[in-house]
Parts: structure tokens; C-alpha cells; sequence
């Protein structure tokens, strides 16, 4: 199976399911167990100083053999020292967001490097597959965290038309019927952010597990929008603050400073209230913590009898 899938044959990879590069949540350990499971395991460098980061990729390859990525989140203040570590250590894949990855195309393209550039709009898939770009991932407003405004349902299909270089999708996506949707779209492989948070190996606080493990397909907001960067996270104490104040056309620095350090403060302390538990309109569909490698198996085992009896949903 996926012997001829654009994706698996990229990355060397079995299954063509990539874990998304979650800021705080998505370390060495994490990376290693979605790597080890068959599908593309990525490091988050966003938030850590560049000499943590660079203790995770020496990590990494104590933990797999496999190919592995690095994510850039290009709004990052760190996201310079990222690209000379990804290549340093001559990261297989890199993948981008929250921004233009010209520069990052430019410095790791003549070392080999995997680039797939996360896109949230048509335009910027066009933009990075003319500068060089090896695929990308076309993200629905579904997902958590930083979004953009067009859904999962749209956004791929218009991505996949416009653009000739192989198509991940993300947003939304949590099982196997998502992943069945995703290839009926366009796409030649998915990324899952929410459900890998719940996987065993993510040292992400069991309060932010338990958190989404519990969420209802009405548990998310996005507030930040009168900032313009809006983001998707679970509701909560701090989500209602920050609609209060963006009601009240609050300044944007009492808005920025409301939201600073609020996602460390879920990831690691675990604060119910206070936290930005960021996550995907998916939570609705994630109902376990598991090993990274059970929830691969398990969505492309449904994957695989939604297309084989593919006729028995037309109904
Ligand atoms: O980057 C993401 N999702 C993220 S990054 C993140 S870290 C964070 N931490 C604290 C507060 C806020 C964020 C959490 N989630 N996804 C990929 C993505 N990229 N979604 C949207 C975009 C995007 C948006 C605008 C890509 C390019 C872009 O270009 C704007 C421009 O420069 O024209």
C-alpha cells in the first residue's frame, strides 16, 4: 500500500501522514514515536531557545532512524537560528508557516533539503512551488492554533488544482474518514496536529490531553482576529478574556500582552484556565491517548476499508 503515493516516496516514509509542528508540544519525543510508527514525526523549533533545539535534533537520531522534520514558524524570533541548525544537522524535511519561506527555500534547497511550506490560501502554494518547494500542506481553518480563513473542504481542492507538486492536507482531519475525504479532495497525504497531542510519547500536561480528549465539536474559538493573526484554542477562562477585550476594541498591546507565555502555560503547567490550549475543531473526534504508532495504524486501517467498500457510502 501507498508503493505509488507521491508522499511516501518523497519522504521514504510507509504511511503519508505527517505530524504537525506544534510549538511546545512537538519535541524529539514525539517526533521520534510518529517517525517510528511510519508516518513523518516533526520538531516544533518556534519556541525554544536555538541550543535546546539543537539538543532535540542531536536526540532525535538517538530515538529513530527514520526520516524526520523540523518546522519553522517563520513569525518565530528564533526562526534564523531554526534554518542554520535544520542546516547543520542536515534535517531531511523541513516544513514552514505563519509566513514566506523564500529565504528558507533559498538556503536549504541547494543542500537537499525536503522543503513543504504550510499554506493556509491558493496564492502562497503558487508563489512557494515557484520558488522550489517540494509539496505542500494546505491547511484548513479547522486546525488549531495560528489560521487562516478558507476551510479544509475548499482550500484543498483549489490548492491541488492550482498547484502541480504533491498536495498534504490539514485542518480537520483526525481518523480515517478524514484521510479517506482528504485523497477524495485532491490530496496525496494528510497532517494531524490535535490527535498526535493525545498520542502516549507527547509530554504535552495530561490537562491539555484530557482537555481535548472531552471537547465537543463547539469546545473551540478563535480569538486574535483584530490582530491579525487569529488562532484556534479550546474555550476557556483565558479565551473568554481575550473576546471580552477584543470586543471592547482593546489595544493591541493589552491583547498581546494578555496572550504572551499563555501557551507554555498549557503545555507544561497544565492551567485550566489560564492556558492557550490551541486545537483543532478535531478534538471532537479524538477519543483516546494512545501510542503514536496505534493512532497511525488505526487511521489508516479506517482509511482503507472506507475506500475498499468506497460504494457503501454512497447512499
Ligand atoms: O503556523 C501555523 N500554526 C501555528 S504557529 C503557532 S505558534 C503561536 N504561538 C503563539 C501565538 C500564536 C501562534 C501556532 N499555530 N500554521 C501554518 C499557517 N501558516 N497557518 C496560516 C499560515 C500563514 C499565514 C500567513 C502562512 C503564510 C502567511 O503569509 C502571510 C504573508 O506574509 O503574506
Amino acid at each position: 500500500m501507498f508503493e505509488n503515493n507521491a508522499i511516501t516516496k518523497l519522504l521514504k516514509i510507509k504511511y503519508p501522514i505527517i505530524q504537525g509542528g506544534m510549538a511546545w508540544v512537538a519535541d524529539a519525543d514525539l517526533a521520534a514515536a510518529v517517525s517510528n510508527g511510519g508516518g513523518l514525526g516533526i520538531i516544533a523549533g518556534a519556541n525554544m531557545p536555538p541550543e535546546l533545539l539543537e539538543q532535540q535534533l542531536q536526540k532525535i537520531k538517538t530515538l529513530t532512524d527514520k526520516p524526520f522534520g523540523l518546522n519553522i514558524m517563520l513569525m518565530s524570533p528564533t526562526a534564523g537560528d531554526a534554518l542554520e541548525l535544520a542546516a547543520k544537522y542536515r534535517v531531511p524535511v523541513v516544513t514552514t508557516g505563519a509566513g514566506q519561506p523564500g529565504k528558507v527555500i533559498e538556503r536549504l534547497k541547494p543542500l537537499g533539503t525536503i522543503i513543504i511550506p504550510v499554506v493556509a490560501a491558493v496564492a502562497l502554494a503558487e508563489r512557494v512551488e515557484k520558488q522550489g518547494a517540494d509539496a505542500v500542506v494546505a491547511e484548513g481553518m479547522e486546525s488549531g492554533g495560528h489560521i487562516g480563513e478558507t476551510t479544509t473542504m475548499n482550500l484543498v481542492p483549489q490548492v491541488a488544482d492550482a498547484v502541480k507538486i504533491p498536495v498534504i492536507a490539514a485542518g480537520g482531519i483526525a481518523d480515517g474518514r478524514g484521510m479517506a475525504a482528504a485523497f477524495m479532495l485532491g490530496a496525496s497525504g494528510v497532517q494531524m496536529g490535535t490527535r498526535f497531542v493525545c498520542a502516549s510519547e507527547c509530554n504535552a500536561h495530561v490537562n491539555y490531553k484530557e482537555k481535548i480528549i472531552k471537547a465537543n465539536d463547539r469546545a473551540t474559538v478563535v480569538t486574535g482576529r483584530s490582530l491579525g493573526h487569529p488562532v484556534r484554542a479550546l474555550k476557556n477562562k483565558f479565551t473568554k478574556q481575550f473576546e471580552e477585550l477584543e470586543a471592547g476594541n482593546a489595544p493591541a498591546s493589552e491583547l498581546e500582552a494578555l496572550g504572551a507565555g499563555k501557551l507554555r502555560l498549557a503545555v507544561v503547567e497544565g492551567d485550566s484556565d489560564m492556558g492557550s490550549f490551541m486545537s483543532g475543531q478535531s478534538a471532537g473526534l479524538v477519543k483516546a491517548i494512545e501510542p503514536a504508532a496505534s493512532i497511525i495504524e488505526s487511521v489508516v486501517t479506517e482509511m482503507n476499508s472506507i475506500l475498499s467498500e468506497s460504494e457503501r457510502y454512497v447512499r
